[in-house]
């Protein structure tokens, strides 16, 4: 049974961990405390950058910095402590080599290529335990894990729009809807996440810049627009330098107008909808080493995630104002009658300034619906 302090230590490893949001892919975010026989706190780690040190191995180097003696110790960590040399060696073994006595972990890794640390350290004699705050370390981590599961990346969907969910007014002015403070949040979003997805009508009407604004060891999101005849102007904001930008157009597009830009050229969607085939998208980016994905827009390209059953959060942002006319927050999204609508359940409520923020995620797993 794990003791209150180890909760302490994994609360702390929690967050440690979350520092790193949107700079560790394509592997997760982990961190991991290390304690003396009598609680205190030795060491701390978390996993910083893919190909650098595990938050494992992290801690140890802190508490050996500061000149401790971490044997008989406690690592407290945030996954399953690793059992494979990748980029870096087995993490459980280098815990068995430090003399720690007992590794208290949250979440059981759930890769075929690391699994199998906690095994190892208990052969190794070494008192291990899982399972300890588990709900919160893996929502701490749900992007990863939502990959790993699904084999392409975690989809959150992000808009903003009035109280009568319009995104833009009736002639198609959208600046700005929300606050500051909403705003501030949604930079946020782009630096926690990999890549930032928007589609062609967005870019025309708003020519947005898309990167995260600077951060602390923030890593620039992949800036991805959809943009199936390849209507993206060479000037267009979102080709600048101040992050790398890959443009996602139809096999049969026209991009002599686009020396230089990252093109990808990908299918059509099915089933009579416009633009390109989602599937297909996730699965390049997927490639690419993307595993979360922030989508910011417009309506018509969410609807086609939606449709293809590929949210896994939404975000939205609710602005105190009515429009009462103007374009939806959301398209077609396959929708036909009431009894297909898509079910949400409110994870969180909180106020930004005059704002809400409502978060919510799908009440059955994402499935596109012609599956169901
Ligand atoms: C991490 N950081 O702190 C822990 C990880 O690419 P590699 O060789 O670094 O291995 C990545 C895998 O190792 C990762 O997918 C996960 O299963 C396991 N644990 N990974 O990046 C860490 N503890
Ligand atoms: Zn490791």
């Amino acid at each position: 049974m794990a003791t209150a302090t180890e909760a302490d230590a994994m609360r702390r490893a929690v967050a440690l961990a979350a520092r790193a949001l949107g700079a560790t892919s394509p592997n997760p975010v982990v961190g991991c405390v290390i304690l003396g026989p009598q609680g205190t706190v030795l060491g701390e780690g978390w996993h910083r950058r893919a190909g650098g040190p595990h938050a494992e191995v992290e801690a140890l180097a802190a508490a050996s910095a500061a000149g401790h003696d971490v044997r008989g110790g406690t690592a407290v960590v945030t996954l399953e402590p690793c059992n494979h040399t990748g980029r870096t060696g087995p993490c459980a073994q280098a815990l068995v080599d430090a003399g720690i006595g007992r590794v208290v972990y949250a979440v059981a890794d759930p890769t075929d290529t690391a699994t199998g640390g906690a095994a190892t350290l208990a052969a190794a004699g070494v008192a291990t335990e899982g399972g300890l705050l588990e709900d919160e370390a893996a929502a701490g981590n749900a992007a990863w894990l939502t990959s790993v599961r699904r084999g392409r990346p975690f989809v959150l969907w992000k808009y903003a729009a009035t109280l009568d969910g319009r995104s833009a007014a009736a002639d198609g002015t959208s600046r700005w809807i929300t606050s500051a403070a909403s705003r501030a949040d949604v930079h946020r979003l782009r630096a926690e996440a990999d890549a930032v997805v928007v589609g062609s009508g967005t870019l025309r009407t708003d020519d947005p810049h898309l990167a995260a604004r600077d951060r602390d060891g923030a890593v620039q999101p992949l800036r991805v627009v959809v943009d199936t005849r390849a209507s993206v102007k060479p000037g267009a904001r979102v080709l600048d330098n101040a992050a790398p930008t890959l443009i996602a157009v139809g096999e049969d597009a026209d991009t002599g107008h686009l020396p230089g830009v990252d093109v990808v050229r990908l299918p059509r969607a099915g089933a009579g909808r416009g633009g390109l085939d989602v599937p297909a998208l996730l699965a390049e980016l997927y490639g690419r080493g993307v595993r979360s994905v922030l989508l910011e827009g417009g309506p018509a390209l969410a609807g086609s995630f939606l449709a293809a059953g590929a949210v896994d959060r939404v975000v939205g942002y609710l602005a105190p104002a009515l429009l009462g006319a103007g374009p939806a927050a959301l398209g077609d999204a396959g929708v036909g009658t009431i009894a297909g609508a898509l079910r949400l359940e409110v994870t969180d409520v909180a106020r930004l300034g005059p704002d809400l923020r409502i978060t919510a995620v799908p009440t059955a797993p994402a499935t596109a619906p012609e599956e169901n």
